[in-house]
């Protein structure tokens, strides 16, 4: 893959003091040196070449200060679970739109969204989706990544910004249960995938599922393959200990069905036939 990464440019990653933003904060920075790190609160174990800039995402003014001068944004801030309406709002809707803003004030080049697998959460899991499923959230939090979705298009067409979402499904050393033995991630592929979101050349929107090589698969990542994506973790290695894990949990007749798994079973009010596409 030609790319376009240089030691001179400001790269931002906004939520660098979450789950995500710690597992991958350390990958990052021989790949991008004076990477920028972003959050609300300062980052646990902030060494001292590392460079912290606080932002509340819902603050335009702090958001602009923490992106000029920045090539690129790594979007990992915001909301990361199901919430309340107000917080969603504000963090991933209020909060996206900032940054996106901001980031087309100050000429940035490429953001990296992360988008999650919950932006497609109610396709059953006896389903194969690729990225251009119409979005079925499974939550509040399900919505406003499938807004975050939206809005990097928009900023990609009109304003020419390279986009890449990232529908990430877990991101963790290893699968925690039987459900992410389809969707689990790895820190290091994770790591590949906004790499190609920040370096290859050829990106104007994409949206690419945020998986390692996982034999259960519910996703067709052939485009990220394409440009160039070789994940190397494998979760069928960590069957076993996702299988114990899952016999703790027990069953969930509404998540079992759904890709979304307890997103979806989660103040679930429907007859379970009549949830997800018909067909
Ligand atoms: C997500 O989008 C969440 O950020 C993460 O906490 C997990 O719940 C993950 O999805 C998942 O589906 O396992």
């Amino acid at each position: 893959m030609a790319t376009d990464r240089t030691a001179s440019r400001r790269i931002v990653l906004t939520g660098a003091a979450g789950g995500v933003g710690t597992m991958i904060r350390p990958l990052l920075a021989p790949l991008y040196p004076g990477l920028v790190l972003s959050d609300k609160a300062t980052p646990a174990g902030l060494r001292a070449d590392e460079t912290f800039v606080a932002a509340d995402l819902t603050r335009p003014d702090e958001v602009a200060a923490v992106v000029a001068g920045a090539d690129a944004v790594i979007h990992l801030g915001g909301y990361s679970v199901e919430g309340p309406w107000d917080a969603i709002l504000q963090a991933n809707i209020v909060g996206c739109h900032t940054l996106f803003e901001a980031a087309r004030q100050a000429g940035v080049r490429r953001v990296v969204f992360a988008s999650s697998n919950h932006a497609v959460g109610f396709y059953p899991r006896a389903r194969t989706i690729g990225p251009d499923v119409t979005v079925r959230p499974d939550s509040r939090y399900g919505v406003s990544k499938a807004f975050g979705e939206a809005l990097g298009a928009l900023y990609a067409d009109k304003y020419g910004i390279s986009v890449t979402c990232l529908r990430i499904g877990n991101v963790g050393p290893r699968p925690l249960d039987v459900r992410r033995l389809s969707i689990w991630v790895s820190p290091e592929d994770l790591v590949q995938l906004i790499a190609i979101g920040l370096d290859h050349p050829d990106i104007r929107y994409e949206i690419l599922y945020g998986a390692s090589d996982n034999a259960a698969a519910w996703w067709d990542n052939a485009r990220a393959r394409a440009l160039g994506y070789r994940p190397t973790g494998r979760a069928e290695d960590h069957r076993a200990h996702a299988e114990a894990e899952q016999a703790r949990i027990g069953p969930d007749p509404v998540g079992d069905r759904f890709q979304g798994g307890s997103f979806c079973s989660a103040e679930f009010d429907n007859d379970v036939a009549r949830a997800g596409p018909a067909d």
